[in-house]
């Protein structure tokens, strides 16, 4: 999968990706993270990318030209034109369905917003959707893109080791994750709970469903709706 994120801050994507899974995906070609600075795109001497609102009204604005070329220049580099998702707070909330669903692409391309917003141009002269990964403000869209990166890298074929499936975590089957322990047996007094060390696959699978359905009843009652 391809993944080209446009953004003002390039730079602010250089950690994020260089650990563990993500960095392990892109080593193995299993994703390619291309980044684009929007700001090469602007138009004369200011490198000007904001204005202010029409109508008044406080902060800045992103002007829709340099995104438009930056846009351009991305999606001439391959066939496929891609899946263009603008990062907003007013956007369609992220769950793991979504993150599914966009998982199976061949191209995404996210757009980072900073600023008060993007010119409204610039979402429906794109025709991109929106995405929006909670409801609170960010300065700006880069954290929901590297967000969106990590949920879907980790559900492509051979990220995870080759062993190991994102199919039983969280949100997957819909419900919380049961709790997991690991050595010591005892730990300052707490110990790990006697079916775990039972061996009896059968009711270890039982039992972490229903911890799993508990947990979820306790502390997100919204995911058994
Ligand atoms: Cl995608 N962008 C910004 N600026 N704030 C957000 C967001 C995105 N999602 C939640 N809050």
């Amino acid at each position: 999968m391809r993944i080209d994120v446009l953004t003002l801050f390039p730079e602010m994507f250089v950690s994020p990706l260089g650990y563990s899974i993500i960095q392990r995906a892109i080593q193995r070609k299993i994703i390619q993270v291309e980044l684009t600075n929007i700001r090469d795109f602007s138009e004369g001497n200011y490198n000007k990318v904001d204005d202010k609102p029409y109508g008044g009204g406080p902060g800045m604005v992103m002007t829709p030209g340099p995104v438009f070329k930056c846009l351009e220049h991305v999606q001439k580099q391959t066939p496929a034109a891609g899946r263009v998702i603008a990062l907003t707070p007013q956007g369609k909330p992220l769950k793991q369905s979504l993150v599914a669903e966009l998982g199976k692409e061949q191209r995404l391309i996210l757009i980072a917003g900073r600023y008060e917003g993007f010119d409204e141009r610039i979402i429906e002269g794109l025709g991109c959707e929106q995405i929006s990964i909670g409801d609170y403000v960010l300065s700006g869209g880069e954290l929901a893109a590297m967000v969106i990166i990590d949920a879907v890298t980790r559900l492509q074929q051979g990220a995870l080791g080759d062993d190991v499936s994102s199919a039983d975590e969280s949100f997957s089957d819909g419900l919380l994750e049961y709790p997991q322990y690991t050595r010591p047996e005892d730990f300052r007094g707490m110990k790990v709970p006697e079916i775990l060390l039972s061996g009896d696959h059968a009711k270890i699978a039982d039992w972490r469903k229903k911890q799993s359905l508990e947990k979820t009843k306790k502390i997100r009652p919204d995911l058994l709706k």
